[in-house]
């Protein structure tokens, strides 16, 4: 029996990082387990308790671990990570090795608190340090990884080439026994994902495009030169994922592609559906992106099972998504592409916005309603707050343009995870009560053809500096409305035979 190695995913149930390097670990003769530690949680998030800190002790006291290794996705909850972090160290002598997106970012600043850091994507690295450190070898001159050497010197070794065949990299672990699932204080045993309704997973790695909030971008400097940024599996290998998550999901209902821009390869696209339709034929849910919407891809994807489509436009003002989110979508292509949608008949279409930053003014706001409203419909509207990221090109700009200094940004970056929350999905994000508010509403309300005439008429009054109680109070009425659609909509799935 091979070493034991503790993968910690949080704050996400289903987390693919540390399945995909589980995979990896037990291929090459490790005994991978995984605990996710507290679940994905936007509305009301909290820190790592004292309870759920002990339940993770008397863990690795009953696992004894070899390795531990931290998956940091995300920098929003480290204040939970520093936890478990503090917590393994004071109690255990065990090695403690970082990753993740947060890692890969900042390698520096989370070698004060890991032995290692493996930067970008661990499935080789991981596998070469464990090897290294268990024949006793020195691990310093290993590609991605960073450390102390003997001699107590920071050592960032060169990323190695990005895996250009996805498929050699296998897929994420399903199931299986060695998982556990920490969470509001107690202990669950066995993969969370296999006792719901859906299935997560990715058919690519990569985002072409470069916007200016998101560290995708920051990733693909990090891998300059490290080969294609972008890159897919091939069918075959999502079939078989797919077919494998199938058997091992009783009441699977749902499969959420998480791939940053779903493929648009022509050839790849023809497979898919023709595939999926016949090997698989549940319905799917995807990211997409108005670049990328087209009538064939589209029409094949509704052919196959398409049932949703999340597509990000974040602003109706062109100067905001050219200036400030470096998006190079026009006016014209966003509203040209949701008259595909429509006209392709995509179940549920969902537009993403983030409204209501330093970076906006009222006319910006104006310009999103008007937008709005030239989409076509049915159409839902989901309507954020920015959320400054670590490293993010935004965080420049806001400190060139004096909107927030840097401490500001500090604050807001590093705050507690409920903190952060609040400030991308919270009420206070969208529902600030000012004079731009009645326009989010305005904005909100656009998404109900029937209403649009009355609508316009509120925002034409709205102009004139009345009504703006009635545009509130009939946001607040709709958004019940569609959260009542919405359940029934999820209970319409889940009932319904696969
Ligand atoms: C899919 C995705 C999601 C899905 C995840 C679904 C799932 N089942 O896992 C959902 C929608 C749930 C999600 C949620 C969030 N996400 Co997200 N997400 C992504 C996305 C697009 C891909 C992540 C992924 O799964 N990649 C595939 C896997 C295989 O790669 P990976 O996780 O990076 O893991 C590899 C390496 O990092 C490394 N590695 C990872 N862990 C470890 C551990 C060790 C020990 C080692 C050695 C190596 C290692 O090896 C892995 C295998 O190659 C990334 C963008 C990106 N390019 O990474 C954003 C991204 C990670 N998300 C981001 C954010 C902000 C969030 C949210 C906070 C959004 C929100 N406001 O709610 C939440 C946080 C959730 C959480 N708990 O982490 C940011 C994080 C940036 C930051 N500084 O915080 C990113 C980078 C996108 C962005 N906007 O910039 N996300
Ligand atoms: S399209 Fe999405 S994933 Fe790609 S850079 Fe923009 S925000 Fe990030």
């Amino acid at each position: 029996m091979g070493k034991n190695v503790l993968l910690i995913g949080f704050y996400n149930e289903k987390a693919l990082g540390v399945r995909y390097l589980s995979n990896a670990l037990n291929t090459n003769g490790y005994n991978a387990h995984i605990l996710y530690f507290k679940e994905f949680n936007s509305v009301n998030p909290s820190k790592a308790s004292k309870k759920e800190l002990d339940l993770l002790e008397n863990l690795i006291n009953e696992i004894k671990p070899s390795y531990i290794g931290l998956s940091v996705m995300s920098s929003l909850y480290l204040e939970s990570v520093y936890l478990v972090n503090d917590r393994i160290r004071e109690k255990f002598n065990v090695p403690i090795i970082w990753g993740g997106v947060y890692s890969t970012l900042f390698p520096e600043e989370t070698l004060k608190y890991g032995d290692y850091v493996v930067q970008g994507e661990g499935e080789l690295p991981l596998i070469e340090l464990l090897n290294s450190l268990e024949e006793g070898k020195d691990p310093s001159h290993i590609e991605n990884v960073v450390l102390h050497n003997e001699q107590k010197q920071l050592i960032k070794n060169s990323l190695r080439p990005l895996v250009q065949e996805l498929d050699k990299l296998g897929y994420p672990k399903i199931g299986g026994d060695n998982v556990y699932f920490i969470h509001n204080d107690e202990i669950g045993y066995g993969d969370p994902q296999t006792k719901g309704f859906t299935y997560e997973l990715t058919a690519s790695r990569g985002c072409p495009f470069a916007c200016s909030y998101c560290s995708s971008v920051n990733l693909k400097r990090t891998y300059a030169g490290k080969g294609k940024y972008v890159r897919f599996r091939s069918v075959d290998s999502v079939m078989h994922e797919l077919k494998e998550a199938k058997s091992s999901i009783k009441n699977l209902k749902v499969i959420h592609f998480w791939d940053e821009i779903f493929s648009d390869e022509e050839g790849w696209i023809e497979e898919f559906k023709e595939r999926y339709k016949n090997e698989i034929g549940i319905p799917f849910k995807i990211w997409g992106h108005p670049l990328k919407i087209n009538e064939r891809i589209i029409n094949n994807l509704v052919e196959a099972g398409l049932y949703q489509i999340v597509v990000g436009i974040q602003s109706g003002s062109s100067r905001i998504r050219k200036e400030i989110f470096h998006r190079k979508e026009s006016q014209e292509e966003i509203i040209n592409a949701s008259r595909i949608l429509s006209k392709c008949k995509v179940p549920k279409v969902i537009y993403d916005f983030m409204l209501q930053h330093p970076f906006e003014t009222l006319e910006d706001l104006k310009e999103t309603y008007k937008l709005c409203l030239q989409l076509e419909p049915p159409f839902e509207l989901q309507l954020h707050g920015l959320n400054f990221l670590p490293g993010t090109d935004i965080i420049d700009k806001a400190i060139e343009a004096n909107l927030l200094s840097e401490e500001e940004l500090n604050k807001i970056m590093y705050s507690s995870i409920q903190e952060q929350y609040d400030m991308y999905w919270g009420p206070a994000a969208v529902n600030q009560l000012n004079e731009n508010s009645t326009w989010v509403a305005l904005t909100y309300l656009t998404q109900f053809p029937k209403l649009r005439p009355m609508v316009e008429k509120l925002a034409a009054d709205v102009e004139k500096g009345n009504k703006e109680n009635v545009v509130v109070r009939l946001q607040k009425f709709m958004k019940q409305v569609t959260r009542f659609r919405n359940l029934a909509g999820k209970a319409k799935l889940v009932i319904s035979k696969s």
